[in-house]
């Protein structure tokens, strides 16, 4: 006999009532959180891998192979990103990430965002949210990047592997331009490989500082730590197909945690959660959350 599968709930208060009982939350974001503010996503309608092949941009022999190619594409994503302003659901999960704040929603839980975007968005929307705060109001959240930083530039050496933060628009003059290009789904390697980005201490050939396949996200330990102790995780605009990233919700449930997911579309991955919000995550976060 197939177990009966209760299909995920969509009911917010009720939702809201769990929330008040748990004791150690986290958020697993993905490219949807962004949608809001202009920054295409990766698959679904409209995403930007649809144009290009993903192995071929987001992997480190994709970038051996031209790294003028795959800088013009890192390049129009950090242009994008600059332009971009957080919406109502990063601001929400900022606010949520507050405890003073998360008191009234969800008593004595602690809160974890994990974030497979590198836009730069999440910690935009923490810092805006620092700068209206009471002078020190403000704690630092528990945030996790967990896929690098679009505004991270790393050494490509590997005795320097010196790493810098950097908003410079564009981040070198042989890139100037070349965003154009990308968004009408051009991508040829146009740019000279010695007018990329360099290292500003050794020189030598510098690349975007996120996490491609087949490479260690970030601080896995810690993030595996927390996940293991979380009773409910929160999936947010995500198509849950990378790893290990896509394990996390099940992780919980498989601890007697709960899941619920805010997301546009079902995903194969949802299927057994307790809670699916379909909709628009920048319009049903804040209700949820608020
Ligand atoms: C690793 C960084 C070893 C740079 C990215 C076979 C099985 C299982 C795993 C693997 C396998 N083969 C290979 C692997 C491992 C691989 C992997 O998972 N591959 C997949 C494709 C099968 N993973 C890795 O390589 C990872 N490293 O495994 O290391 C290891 C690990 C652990 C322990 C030991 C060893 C590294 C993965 C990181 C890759 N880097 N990007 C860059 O951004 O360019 S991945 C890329 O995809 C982004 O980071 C992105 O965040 C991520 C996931 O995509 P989503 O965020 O989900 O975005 P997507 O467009 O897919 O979906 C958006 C969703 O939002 C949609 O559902 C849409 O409907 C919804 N939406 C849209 N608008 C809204 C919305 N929802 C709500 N509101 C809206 N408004
Ligand atoms: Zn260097």
């Amino acid at each position: 006999m197939r177990p009966i599968i209760v299909p995920p709930s969509q009911d917010i208060k009720a939702f809201q009532e769990v929330l008040k009982t748990s004791k150690n939350v986290i958020a697993v974001a993905g490219a949807g959180l962004s949608a809001a503010s202009g920054i295409p996503t990766f698959r679904g309608a409209g995403g930007m891998w649809r144009k290009y092949v993903a192995t071929d941009l987001a992997t480190p022999e994709g970038f051996e192979d031209s790294p003028s190619l795959v800088w013009q594409f890192y390049h129009y994503r950090r242009e994008s990103a600059r332009k971009a302003s957080p919406n109502d659901a990063h601001r929400t999960l900022a606010a949520f990430s507050q405890p003073q704040i998360r008191q009234r929603i969800a008593p004595g839980a602690t809160f974890t965002l994990i974030t497979q975007n590198v836009d730069n968005l999440s910690p935009r929307a923490n810092n805006e949210l620092a700068e209206h705060l009471p002078p020190g109001q403000y704690q630092e959240p528990s945030l996790f990047e967990m896929h690098g930083r679009l505004f991270d530039v790393l050494c490509t050496n590997e005795v320097c592997k010196h790493v810098e933060f950097n908003l410079a628009s564009p981040i070198c003059d042989g890139l100037a331009g070349t965003e154009d290009l990308v968004e009408q789904g051009v991508i040829d390697p146009i740019v000279d490989e010695n007018k990329l980005p360099r290292c500003t201490k050794c020189g030598s050939l510098a690349r975007p500082g996120v996490v491609w396949f087949g490479e260690m996200p970030h601080k896995l330990e810690q993030i595996d730590e927390i996940v293991g102790k979380a009773d409910l995780c929160l999936v947010v605009g995500t198509s849950s197909v990378v790893y290990p990233a896509a394990g996390y919700a099940h992780q919980v449930k498989a601890n007697g945690g709960k899941v619920a997911v805010f997301n546009l579309e079902k995903t194969d991955g949802d299927r057994k959660s307790d809670f699916r919000f379909l909709g628009a995550c920048e319009e049903i976060l804040p209700k949820a959350l608020g």
